[in-house]
């Protein structure tokens, strides 16, 4: 089985890589295929609604299976921002050193420091209806930025149960608890399921 991840993003495109080979399946990013990367406008007003247009632009363009990942940081003390705009926030431009450290400022003195990664990813598949699947990572916001692992937000996102950020945490150690993991996870056994 083969399938393209439409992605530009390499930190998703190296997780979802790693976790869907271990399933046997083959995956070649948008860049494999078309020789370039769509430019996509994300319009949509939730993880799943983005997802699920990029999944089903690059699908018709490429008229293969394709999967796409819309995902982002909520939080809850700043009233889930930046949700669906984690890659636009502050502009395309602003490194993750400074988001990440106006992050960590903007929560300093809240009591709250929880916070989630959300995944929401589309599969688009010719002829079919569109399916989508959601997964959740709880954490908090760390007091400073650290680790080199991972990509984006991970340096200042801390998981209580391995106690260090997703940037100090192994990919292994990602991709057994994360919202990507859980999300594929949930698409794995829906096509398992539907092939008995
Ligand atoms: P594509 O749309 O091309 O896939 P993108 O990076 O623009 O790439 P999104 O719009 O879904 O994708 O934005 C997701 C952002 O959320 C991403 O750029 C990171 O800032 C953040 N993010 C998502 N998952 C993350 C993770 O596992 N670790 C750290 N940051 C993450």
């Amino acid at each position: 089985k083969e399938i393209v991840v439409a992605t530009t993003n390499k930190g998703k495109l190296k997780e979802i890589s790693a976790m869907l080979e271990k399933l046997g399946i083959e995956v070649k990013s948008i860049k494999d295929v078309l020789g370039y990367n769509p430019d996509i406008e994300e319009t949509g007003t939730t993880f799943t609604e983005n997802a699920v247009i990029k999944a089903e632009t690059v699908m018709n363009m490429i008229h293969m299976p394709t999967l796409a990942d819309d995902s982002g940081l909520e939080v809850d003390a700043l009233d889930k921002q930046p949700g669906i705009y984690s890659s636009r926030f502050m502009g395309e431009d602003t490194s993750y050193d400074i988001k990440n450290q106006w992050i960590i400022d903007a929560v300093k003195d809240k009591e709250d420091k929880t916070a989630r990664f959300v995944c929401a990813m589309a599969l688009a598949i010719p002829d079919e209806e569109t399916k989508t699947f959601l997964g959740t990572f709880e954490g908090k916001i760390n007091d400073c930025i650290d680790g080199e692992n991972g990509f984006g937000y991970d340096p200042i996102f801390y998981y209580p149960p391995l106690k260090k950020t997703s940037a100090v945490m192994t990919m292994e150690e990602k991709n057994k608890v994360s919202h990507r993991a859980k999300a594929l996870k949930a698409l794995y056994d829906y096509l398992e399921e539907a092939h008995k």
